[in-house]
């Protein structure tokens, strides 16, 4: 057999196992002798039943990814499914680690799975713009029914092993040893003897389904899918596989996936995929990292309070300090608060908020954070401010203790110089609410230690995060792209277009809300404070602000909202407002189309990426995309602003930037010399 596939027999039962690391992806290098050892077993007289079972951390997660988008190898997964189907022998499929796409259907062409308690078994095809293209979507119905099969497929979250024997596709649950409890079940199925019924006979369950039932949990699913095309797919296929008989239905699945796998959207999450993957990938992966089991956060405000809960969400001990008892009272009522929420909607067991809860410290003196191994700052963004907390902790951190800010903008470099251990300061901009947004941005100062940053980037792996390392500037990747993307907004309403339009601009590309009713939801104030103590305006904005319409909050903004509905209603005061402002500066006003605010909004934020890049600010392409989909809703059916830049033509937003630069004068508009290069080779340089 090949290194990736062997085959041993225990006592008549044949043990056929994987082992392609890192995760025992089915690359052709594993479905060829895969298939040529089943092939060759089911014949075999000295193999009463066969076990397949993999090496390494997991169980096979999925069919290789890399080789999507590449002419197809055979044999192909399902041909094996279907040889595993044939075989007059009892299959067994032992699962460890994860299951996942075309690892769990490999593992549903067996006659029976079992698995170790602490699997995970799932299908998240969908998350790569996919559905699952090896019989998933007509053979898990088949055993948990349609609608709890539409479910796993069009979220794409896997269940616990456990779960999984509860919904009917997981066979034996085991702790301890599995291969040798695996090939034990082998063998009393041996003993029970046959019929040994393959999934894509059994109709029982689907029989049973209510198919108006059905299409109605379809029809909510396809209303959150938001303009991607898998979820859609995924019903559509499952549909298939209530009303078609099994081999119609699997064709379908096939035509569905093809279709996918050659798309767009697809091949946007893939780089997604790839691309978290990349981000995490930091210089030095050999260096010693440091010893991180208690966290120290000053400020139990908004960020501190929701910083402090993804550390301890991720079993990590926290200090949390505050300048008063009230304050420290109240931020951590805000804390068991949220708890509590979480809670009451069934997401955690009181159990579970009980140790979380219990993993925090407060303290009013700032000796308590001497023992903390990483101190975050979450204070009041003032620079003093921040050189004070910094010249505090210098004073009491143990050495080698790492030193972090939760700046969105301030100078990192200016917070370490502070201090007199540069070295061991950082930038940690969590992204709110904290303990639920997945992004962090990591600032590496210029004398950050190698050793912490990489230490801060396998941390924030450990809670959950997905990090992205940047270098100084003002507002790091995300923020700064941010004005960039805003920077013509109120240009756009001065000549013509409505908030309304503007926003459905947005929604229309993909975004979860565009600009103006974001505004409102975060509050209007924030901005205004922000301009304020920079010197700068915003015409129509500041005069919001100035009659105290700070958006949702005070019931008005760019929006009116009825009292306690987050539903925007379009606000002509607000639109006679934006008429009359024009008018004083003599501005003529024009309908504006859906294109140009994508032309005027979203070229500006890829060509401050390209500016990003040549300033090494961002170390790839693919980091600014991971920042924009994780931290500020970036379609990933289009997969970051870089990525949905080819999409869009180099050439052409060039072509068009200079257009609008031609026609403004505004220099956000005067194409970055990266951006010339892209257009000119489709590839972003890194
Ligand atoms: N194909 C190729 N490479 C893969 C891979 C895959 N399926 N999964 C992981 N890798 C690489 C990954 O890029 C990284 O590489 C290394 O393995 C470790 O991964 C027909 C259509 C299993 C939960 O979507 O969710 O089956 O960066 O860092 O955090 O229906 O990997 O080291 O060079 O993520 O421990 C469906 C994808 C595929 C699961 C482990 N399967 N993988 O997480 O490690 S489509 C998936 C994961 C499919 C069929 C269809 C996770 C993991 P490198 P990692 P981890």
């Amino acid at each position: 057999m090949s290194s990736s596939v062997s085959v041993a027999n225990e006592n008549g039962i044949a043990v056929v196992t994987i082992d392609n690391p890192p995760v025992n992806a089915l690359s052709f290098h594993v479905r060829k002798p895969l298939y040529e050892a089943l092939a060759a077993l089911r014949d075999d007289p000295a193999a009463s039943a066969i076990v397949i079972a993999c090496a390494g951390r997991t169980f096979v997660a999925g069919a290789d990814i890399t080789e999507f988008g590449k002419p197809l190898q055979h044999p192909e997964l399902r041909a094996i499914i279907a040889l595993l189907e044939t075989l007059p022998k009892p299959t067994v499929a032992a699962i460890h680690g994860t299951a996942l796409g075309g690892g769990l259907e490999l593992a549903l062409g067996c006659h029976f799975r079992v698995a170790d308690r602490s699997a995970k078994l799932g299908l998240p095809e969908v998350k790569l713009g996919l559905l699952p293209g090896g019989g998933g979507t007509v053979r898990l119905p088949r055993l948990v029914g349609a609608a709890k099969a539409l479910g796993m497929i069009v979220s794409g979250a896997p269940v616990s092993a456990d779960d999984a024997k509860a919904a009917g596709f997981v066979d034996a649950v085991f702790d301890g040893d599995l291969l040798a409890q695996a090939i034990r079940f082998a063998n009393e199925m041996v003993a029970q003897g046959g019929p040994f019924v393959p999934v894509r006979d059994r109709n029982d369950r689907l029989a049973a389904t209510d198919l108006a039932a059905f299409d109605a949990l379809a029809a909510e699913l396809a209303r959150k899918a938001r303009g991607l095309e898998a979820p859609l797919a995924c019903a559509e296929a499952v549909r298939n596989a209530i009303t078609l008989p099994f081999d119609e239905a699997l064709a379908a699945e096939r035509q569905l996936f093809l279709k996918l796998v050659s798309g767009d959207q697809s091949r946007a999450q893939r780089h997604l995929f790839f691309a978290e993957r990349e981000a995490a990938k930091l210089p030095g992966k050999d260096l010693q990292r440091r010893r991180i089991e208690r966290i120290g956060v000053i400020g139990a405000g908004t960020m501190g309070g929701g910083i402090a809960m993804a550390f301890a969400n991720g079993g990590l001990p926290v200090t949390l300090l505050e300048t008063s008892e009230e304050a420290l009272r109240r931020g951590l009522a805000t804390i068991d608060k949220n708890y509590a929420v979480s809670v009451s909607r069934g997401s955690l067991t009181d159990e579970a908020k009980q140790k979380r809860v219990g993993l925090f410290k407060g303290s009013t003196d700032y000796a308590d954070l001497a023992d903390c191994d990483l101190i975050i700052e979450a204070v009041f963004e003032d620079m003093a401010v921040k050189k004070e907390v910094f010249g505090k902790l210098d004073a009491i951190a143990r050495p080698g203790a790492i030193l972090a800010t939760n700046t969105s903008y301030l100078d990192v470099d200016a917070i370490a110089a502070s201090t007199s251990r540069p070295g061991d300061v950082l930038g940690m901009h969590f992204f709110s609410p904290a303990n639920v947004m997945k992004l962090l941005e990591i600032v590496r100062a210029e004398k950050t230690a190698p050793d912490a940053l990489a230490t801060v980037a396998d941390l924030a792996r450990r809670i959950g995060k997905v990090a992205v390392v940047v270098g100084v500037c003002r507002g790091f990747v995300g923020n700064r792209m941010l004005s960039a993307r805003g920077a013509e907004n109120e240009f756009l309403l001065l000549e013509g277009a409505t908030p309304h339009e503007v926003d459905k601009a947005f929604t229309d590309f993909g975004w979860p809300m565009g600009p103006f009713q974001m505004g409102d939801l975060a509050g209007l104030d924030i901005g205004w404070r922000n301009r304020k103590a920079r010197g700068l305006t915003a015409l129509i904005a500041d005069t919001l602000c100035e009659q105290g319409h700070f958006g949702q909050k005070t019931g008005r903004g760019w929006y009116r909202y009825e009292s306690g509905s987050r539903e925007p209603v379009a606000d002509p005061e607000v639109e006679a407002l934006i008429r009359a402002k024009a008018e004083e500066l003599g501005i003529t006003q024009r309908d504006i189309s859906a294109d140009e605010v994508i032309e005027r909004t979203l070229y500006p934020l890829v060509n401050e990426g390209a500016k990003i890049l040549e300033e090494g600010i961002a170390a790839r392409a693919s980091d600014i995309d991971v920042v924009w989909v994780n931290g500020y809703g970036f379609p990933i059916g289009k997969g970051g602003p870089m990525f949905w830049a080819g999409l869009e033509g180099g050439a052409k937003i060039v072509e068009r930037l200079e257009h609008w630069h031609g026609w403004t004068g505004r220099a956000i508009f005067e194409p970055a010399p990266a951006l010339r290069r892209f257009a000119e080779t489709g590839a972003w340089e890194s």
